[in-house]
């Protein structure tokens, strides 16, 4: 992506195991984002409103039944669906507050037995987050908050798999937060993470995509 020295949003990604805290955690920094008066916006993947955002849907809710690889690149065309408005929006100086992404498609597939290789290959080229926060949780912590719904990979055995195939693709862009915590304590850690790296980007951080 092109180099530039202007001002920019941050590309900041949540990933964690379902019922990690990743969706309380977003609305609570985009609140607290929005009352510091940055311009910021809350994403999510999969974003179930666009027409492939909605065979997503039918497949989670069992409501249809896909290839293990075709799933995998429907949640990848998902992200692609939305890659320039990405790009416009952080360029513009927004900075996007995203729940799940890229890390959140290679982690449920290759937990599926999917090649590792093959889950990546088609998320290159898309925007690289500058953070990824990891809310960290055991299977079996994230398992007694309850409240799995009846969604498609929402079990623990599976669960665990996802934990472990997640693991082993951490790197240097991710900040793992202990999600076992009191939600406060969550929200205080992710707060001060997360501000560090808009300011980042506001100096100037240049933008770069997927893997690096
Ligand atoms: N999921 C999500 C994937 O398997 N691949 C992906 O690329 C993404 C973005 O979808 N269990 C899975 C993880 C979740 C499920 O996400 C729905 P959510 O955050 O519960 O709406």
């Amino acid at each position: 992506l092109s180099a530039n020295n202007e001002s920019r949003g941050a590309l900041v990604v949540f990933e964690g195991l379902d019922r990690s805290g990743k969706t309380s955690q977003c609305g609570r920094l985009v609140s607290y984002l929005e009352g510091l008066g940055h311009s910021v916006e809350l994403w999510r993947f999969p974003d179930r409103t666009t027409s492939v955002g909605q065979l997503i849907s039918a497949y989670l809710t069992n409501k249809s039944q896909l290839d293990d690889h075709t799933i995998h690149l429907l949640f990848s065309a998902n992200r692609w669906e939305k890659r320039s408005m990405m790009e416009t929006k952080l360029k513009a100086g927004t900075t996007l507050i995203v729940d799940r992404y890229s890390y959140s498609g290679v982690a449920f597939s290759t937990a599926k037995g999917l090649d590792f290789e093959w889950c990546k290959a088609p998320e290159i080229g898309l925007i690289a987050p500058d953070l990824v926060v990891y809310l960290d949780i055991t299977p079996e912590k994230a398992a007694e908050r309850g409240g799995y719904g009846g969604e498609r990979y929402e079990q623990l055995e599976f669960q665990r798999k996802v934990s472990q195939h997640y693991k082993l693709r951490k790197d240097s862009s991710w900040k793992i937060v202990d999600a076992c915590q009191p939600l406060d304590d969550v929200e205080k850690q992710v707060k001060e993470i997360v501000l560090q790296h808009i300011i980042a980007c506001q100096k100037g951080k240049i933008l770069s995509s997927l893997w690096s």
